[in-house]
């Protein structure tokens, strides 16, 4: 049963339309979008860090659903990082990706018996979950990359599903890797490869515009969004510069780009709701303006969010 998550805005001001920070009072991080039969789903990681905290407490993704962008549903969660028996928790950044009538949730998690994170991939029927473990293993393990020696160097997943069917999987910190997907989409198909990228931190995400790729990511410390474009998923890429500034209350920023009823937007997350910090971070939404040669306007934060979308047959 869907429960209708009002925001702070629409409370008290009568108003229909979501301000930013959105998904108050919890905080969340890390967004990824699915555009599904006209209504988007955004999953977002959970901040449970107590106001003092000193690290990311998160145990539990959350799914939101929204028609317009300015009405949004809490479906709850769909899944927890502990779902994956193989999993010793922490519910980093994830993907969602639609193929073969399913759904498929890809995740950063620490991984039980290798040490460091790992990437799962976890199935559903409906874009809400239950999110079941797909393969009873991790599909990426901290072993199986060898370019840096951090733990930490194989989170972020970002997937993407090209026009013909073939799925890739970029993820990283530090360093940038990426891979084919298998058309199960529960394995790799072929060789890790790593992409050289300047400054590279994390939360790689490609999307597709007419027939140009965009490989967007975070750089520097504190992270900057920044992106790179390509005529094909696996580049060669150009880098375009900064599309979005650093924070002021966290470190990371995150984002995840989307159409929707004919707009483009940028999901990413800030640490602006009260008692906000950098472990207690939260998903903001922003249009995104592209040229005619197809490079992005920068997007400046905003308190007041994308303008109502009403998605014509989504029904609220
Ligand atoms: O949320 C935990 C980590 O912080 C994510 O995996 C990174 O992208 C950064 O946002």
């Amino acid at each position: 049963m869907f429960k209708p998550l009002l925001l702070a805005a629409a409370l008290c001001c009568g108003m229909a339309h979501a301000a930013n920070p959105l998904f108050a009072p919890l905080y969340t991080a890390d967004p990824a979008v699915l555009v599904d039969r006209g209504r988007v789903y955004l999953f977002a990681g959970r901040d449970e860090a107590a106001p003092d905290g000193k690290d990311y407490v998160m145990h539990e993704w959350r799914v939101f659903s929204s028609c317009d962008l300015a009405t949004w549903q809490d479906h709850g969660v769909p899944m927890r990082a502990k779902d994956f028996a193989w999993a010793k928790g922490r519910a980093w950044a994830s993907d969602i990706v639609q193929r073969h009538g399913k759904y498929w949730l890809y995740t950063t998690v620490e991984h039980a018996t290798v040490p460091g994170f790992a990437i799962g991939v976890a199935v559903s029927d409906s874009p809400t979950g239950p999110f079941k473990d797909a393969r009873g293993t991790a599909l990426v393990t901290n072993d199986m990359t060898t370019q840096t020696d951090i733990a930490w160097d194989d989170i972020d997943p970002g997937v993407f599903v090209d026009d013909d069917g073939q799925a890739y999987l970029y993820w990283g910190n530090t360093v940038l890797k990426v891979a084919k997907l298998k058309a199960n989409m529960t394995g790799l198909d072929g060789p890790v490869t790593a992409v050289p990228v300047a400054n590279f931190v994390e939360a790689p995400y490609l999307h597709k515009r007419g027939g140009t790729y965009y490989l967007s990511y975070s750089q520097h410390w504190p992270e900057e969004t920044a992106y790179m474009t390509g005529p094909t998923p696996l580049g060669p890429w150009t880098p375009q510069g900064v599309v979005m500034s650093r924070n002021l209350k966290t470190k990371t920023i995150h984002q995840a780009f989307f159409d929707f009823n004919g707009r483009s937007y940028v999901a990413y997350h800030n640490a602006e709701l009260p008692g906000g910090g950098e472990y207690r971070r939260s998903v903001a939404l922003e249009e995104v303006t592209y040229r005619p040669d197809g490079s992005m306007v920068f997007v400046h934060q905003t308190a007041a969010g994308p303008r109502p979308n009403p998605s014509p047959g989504c029904k609220p």
